[in-house]
């Protein structure tokens, strides 16, 4: 028997706030001191496709007073407890902002800014490139991938892109200072943050333009901190998949340091530059598979296409006035020719990146046909989500098979395929007719809602009653898949890590022992640190989420500011 929350909380002004029960019947809402001041009925019996069991809707969406709350049943049932508010989710964003700084490696986490959780400088020295005898190669810096200490360019790419974006599109939501050693600095936090792993990224490209795959050891260290972990780093052979990620990461983010430090800008532009080359001398995929024995992670791919799309749109966009940019939308001519589908964010099909480039470039510099194709595949997307949502009783944009490996990222990358599509409308609606206006304006509170049931399924509004961010909630998870973690000696975990979340296919051994075969795919997790194919941390899956919180906190921002200039 469980009522279901968001644990963090419920944005005042939303028209629905929304929790699961167990039990049908009456529900009350009672604030911090006890008092009723809500009743109401749960909905109707719903058997959910995504957890198995006939659950019952419940919508609390009048109560709009500032507080702490919880929901009680007839029988005595209790959630947990949760916040109603405005800007209710700047803490948890903030957080898994910072969290990334806690992954820096070569450097040493100091006590000002990592609190108890500080360590020496890690992975100081040279390493070596694969294959390639003794050739040393100084890469120190950016930040340790996930729970191992392994360092991989294509999630690098995706995690600096996510947050990118994010900042682009919802500036405001990134204002506070986050304590991490360059805050004060005038530049925002989460660029400030983004450069650690773009310094690093640098010294990962060769000179004629490759980019090694990653740098990591020959087998995932033991459970020691990371100071402590001795063995040999290997730059890893060059894949177009690194080269093209590379490329677009760099052509992103030289527009966006630009006017930060115009210096870094331009090394980050001819970085870029240099990877295109290789990208147009090696027009066949380069894959990447890890060489036998070797066990750390491989971030493979069959495809690269994805990738040079994404690059070829950055480098579109990041041309200057006057340079020939024929080579780039060719690129996207013959790679969307293809069908390609451009609505995925995740390292595996970084597609949907060249979707944001596109679609969110004020100038247009695509032009109308390749900006259609674009737009006509991102809105029949959310359209299709949205209507996925209307099919399990957690209101949200999954399906049982959508429950893999790190599942809390297509369950937040499907949010920003519909702050995408928002965004779209939101821009296109000043040339709308009146009719035309509102039904776009109606569609554009669908995408909103599902966008907020995805953040309400990872804070705690699903069957396994926890909250799916460290430190954020009554019920929080507490035993990441993190080396750090495992070996620090502290209990707590640091706040702000994303789990990988429910895997109906878990992949280590304690999950497949405890799991009974046919477990309805969101009851397969464990809050254990052994199991990485259910509970482990990843910078991408951090900073998908990051982009959902900050759309939603750019909306709750935009009532606010309304209110003040009293429209
Ligand atoms: O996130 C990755 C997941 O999608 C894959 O199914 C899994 C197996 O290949 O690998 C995951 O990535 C891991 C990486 O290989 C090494 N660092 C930790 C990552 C998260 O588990
Ligand atoms: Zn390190």
């Amino acid at each position: 028997m469980a009522i279901m929350v968001n644990q963090v909380g419920y944005e005042a002004e939303d028209a629905g706030k929304r929790a699961v029960a167990s039990a049908p019947g009456g529900y009350v809402l009672k604030n911090a001191a006890g008092e009723t001041v809500w009743r109401g009925e749960a909905g109707d019996a719903v058997r959910d496709p995504l957890c198995g069991e006939t659950l019952y809707p419940l919508d609390f969406g009048s109560v709009r007073a500032a507080g702490k709350y919880r929901l009680e049943n007839e029988s005595g049932e209790r959630s947990d407890t949760f916040a109603i508010g405005r800007d209710v989710f700047s803490g948890v964003h903030n957080a898994m902002v910072k969290a990334l700084y806690f992954q820096r490696c070569g450097c040493a986490l100091e006590e000002k800014y990592a609190g108890p959780y500080t360590h020496a400088a890690c992975h100081m020295a040279e390493s070596r490139i694969y294959g390639e005898g003794d050739r040393g190669l100084e890469a120190r810096g950016g930040w340790h991938d996930a729970g191992d200490y392994g360092r991989y360019i294509t999630p690098g790419a995706v995690t600096v892109g996510h947050l990118l974006y994010a900042y682009k599109l919802y500036p405001q939501s990134f204002r506070e200072l986050l304590h991490i050693p360059e805050s004060g600095n005038k530049v925002a936090d989460v660029l400030n943050e983004c450069r650690y792993e773009l310094e690093w990224m640098l010294k990962m490209q060769r000179e004629d333009g490759g980019v090694y795959h990653k740098l990591t050891a020959w087998q995932h260290a033991p459970f020691v901190m990371p100071e402590e972990d001795e063995d040999d780093f290997y730059a890893y052979p060059v894949s177009s998949l690194a080269v093209a990620d590379f490329c677009a990461c760099m052509a992103l983010a030289a527009r966006m340091y630009d006017s930060v430090d115009r210096m870094f800008a331009w090394r980050m532009e001819a970085a870029a530059k240099l990877s295109w080359q290789w990208l147009e001398k090696h027009p066949e995929p380069v894959l990447f598979v890890n060489p036998e024995g070797s066990n750390t992670g491989e971030y493979g791919d069959s495809t690269d296409a994805d990738e040079r799309l994404w690059a070829a749109a950055e480098m579109l966009l990041a041309a200057r006035r006057g340079e020939d940019r024929s080579g780039y939308m060719a690129a996207l001519q013959r790679i969307l020719a293809t069908g390609l589908a451009v609505t995925d964010f995740g390292w595996t099909d970084v597609a949907g990146f060249a979707a944001l480039a596109v679609l969110t470039d004020f100038r247009q510099t695509a032009g109308k046909e390749i900006r259609e194709i674009f737009r006509g595949q991102v809105l029949r997307e959310a359209d299709r989500l949205t209507d996925m949502s209307t099919r399990n009783v957690f209101g949200m944009a999954m399906e049982a098979e959508d429950f893999c490996w790190g599942s809390n990222m297509v369950v937040t990358n499907r949010g920003i395929l519909l702050a995408l599509a928002w965004e779209i409308l939101r821009t296109e609606i000043k040339d709308m007719s009146r009719d035309q206006a509102r039904e776009a304006a109606a569609r554009m509170d669908r995408y909103q809602e599902v966008i907020q049931a995805q953040i309400d399924y990872l804070l705690g509004k699903n069957i396994t009653g926890y909250s799916f961010v460290t430190g954020y909630g009554d019920h929080a998870y507490r035993h990441p898949h993190l080396r750090t973690t495992a070996a620090d000696g502290i209990d707590e975990p640091m706040a702000g890590w994303v789990s990988g979340g429910p895997n109906g296919k878990p992949g280590d051994e304690l999950a497949v022992r405890e799991i009974p075969a046919g477990t309805p795919p969101m009851k397969c997790y464990l809050d254990r640190e052994e199991c990485y194919s259910l509970n482990e941390m990843t910078i991408y899956w951090n900073s998908s989420a990051v982009f959902v919180t900050a759309f939603l906190r750019s909306r709750a921002l935009a009532v606010e500011s309304h209110r003040d200039s009293g429209i």
